[in-house]
């Protein structure tokens, strides 16, 4: 599900970051792409039509298109908007105090109500509740038989008043569960199309019947732009809480999956991933609009990892202004990266912006970098030039290393300590770097851009440096 579009996307995406600077018409391109994507998966027209409106608007502000990173906003934006579009908050099933509660649900022909009975009954059984199903199809031979062999797979019972009219068996169900101490009473209810005006009449009929607490709608993933007749009627008719999307684990495009809540304006309360019992999972928005945009929930781990390495790195970077640039620092910003390599392997191979950052690390060089600083002396550590070829042996030989490893590393430290220096040069001619500036307000010292790719053979990012050292004689007063 969903594969194609976050293809697609992830296209988009990619292709935005690969400009740096954004012009409008890279975002009108970026739109068309976005808008042939949706409606390629099958959104309805009208959703992929306001969609899109609303995530141009958003991207052609200043703040974004002006900002140092306007790919990644122009992302940002489009995920806002998709969970903005999925519902924005998980909207979890409420239960009242009634006793039983009555969730009746409605559906066309084959959109999964039974087994999406079964599978609720089977959430609510767990969650410690006593559910009662109700075979109300009467009209599919084999229907309350298929409840009562599914009912009998999840131990839970299946009341089926044989050769009684719907709405009977509805309310005799209620009457049992409260005889038998059952404290929800789940209606499965014969499938309909929305043009079989006697059979909608009956789900009004049951509904008037037993006043359901949650009257939820089936809706197959596989519906695409007839999502909008599909659920109109039944909107009209029998209205609805929420929705309950099936076979979502299937390969459908899912554009009704994407619309339903817009066109009903009414909240996905589960999505059903699968035949078995146990896999109706409560809607969570946020979680599926980044598993479209091909994100998983591991983009979280990455903003945590990218906070984490922001802080420190601004830590780090303003007190190597003060006190100059250490096999430590060196240390410090190896294990940052190996840290977040770390992360790139959950990651898997995704287009993302730190994916990319991190992409050419090769951890064997990692550890034996990490080795070989951890084979310093605190001394050498923060005064590598006195390491002697002497020294340069005993530490190959401590680290398990080669003396050319150590040189290279040592070499490696040597460049950034130069570019460290003439940082420190600037930094305290604008009176940056700790210290109190030349205002006497403590200034914030930049993130320093390719610090974090240098060890490990990443290859120091030299024009992030030279943008680096732009920006800061701009500042100085474009000297
Ligand atoms: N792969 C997959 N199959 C599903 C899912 N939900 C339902 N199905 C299958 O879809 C078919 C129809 O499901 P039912 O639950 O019988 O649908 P229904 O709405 O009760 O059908 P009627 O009662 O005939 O209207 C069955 O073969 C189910 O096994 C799902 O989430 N994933
Ligand atoms: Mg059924």
């Amino acid at each position: 599900m969903f594969n194609n579009l976050s293809d697609r996307l992830n296209d988009t995406f990619d292709k935005l970051r690969g400009k740096g600077k954004l012009t409008e018409s890279d975002i009108d391109t970026a739109m068309r792409e976005i808008r042939m994507a949706l409606l390629e998966a099958d959104v309805n027209f009208k959703v992929v039509k306001a969609f899109v409106a609303r995530t141009k608007e958003r991207c052609l502000t200043a703040e974004v298109m002006e900002s140092l990173t306007p790919a990644q906003n122009v992302v940002k934006i489009v995920l806002d908007e998709m969970i903005e579009l999925l519902g924005s908050t998980e909207s979890k099933l409420v239960l009242s105090s009634r006793i039983p509660n009555v969730i009746m649900l409605v559906g066309l022909q084959g959109s999964g109500k039974t087994t999406a009975a079964v599978k609720l009954a089977y959430l609510l059984k767990k969650q410690g509740k006593s559910p009662l199903l109700a075979a109300c199809d009467v009209y599919r031979p084999a229907a309350a038989d298929q409840l009562a062999t599914l009912g009998g797979e999840i131990g839970v019972p299946v009341f089926r008043g044989d050769g009684a009219h719907p709405v009977q068996i509805a309310q005799d169900a209620i009457r049992e569960a409260v005889d038998h101490m059952r404290d929800v009473v789940i209606v499965d209810t014969a499938g309909r199309l929305q043009i079989d005006e006697q059979m909608m009449q009956e789900a009004v009929d049951i509904k008037r019947a037993v006043k359901p607490d949650q009257v939820l709608m089936v809706v197959d993933a596989m519906t695409g732009q007839d999502i909008v007749n599909v659920v109109s009627t039944f909107a009209e008719r029998t209205d609805f809480d929420g929705v309950i999307i099936s076979k979502l684990d299937g390969d459908a495009r899912g554009g009704g999956a994407l619309s339903v809540r817009e066109v009903t304006g009414k909240p996905i309360k589960f999505v059903s991933m699968g035949e078995k019992p146990d896999s109706l999972e409560v809607f969570n928005p946020e979680r599926m609009a980044k598993r479209i945009l091909g994100m998983g929930d591991v983009v979280g781990i990455i903003e945590k990892a990218q906070e984490m390495a922001d802080a420190e790195q601004m830590e780090a970077a303003e007190r190597m202004l003060r006190e100059g640039f250490t096999m430590n620092d060196m240390l410090d910003q190896m294990r940052m990266i190996k840290k977040m390599g770390g992360a790139k392997s959950i990651l898997g191979l995704l287009g993302n912006q730190v994916t990319r950052q991190v992409g050419n690390v090769d951890e064997s060089v990692f550890t034996k970098n990490e080795a070989i600083i951890l084979s310093m002396t605190k001394q050498e550590r923060n005064q590598p030039k006195t390491i002697n070829g002497q020294r340069r042996a005993r530490i190959a030989r401590g680290s398990g290393t080669s003396v050319q490893d150590v040189n290279a590393l040592i070499k490696q430290w040597g460049e950034m300590n130069k570019m460290m220096g003439k940082m420190r040069t600037m930094a305290q001619q604008m009176g940056v770097g700790g210290k109190k500036g030349r205002k006497g307000k403590k200034m914030r010292m930049p993130k320093i851009p390719g610090m974090g790719g240098m060890p490990g053979g990443a290859g120091m990012d030299m024009n992030a440096l030279r943008e680096m050292e732009k920006q800061m004689r701009k500042l100085q007063g474009g000297k």
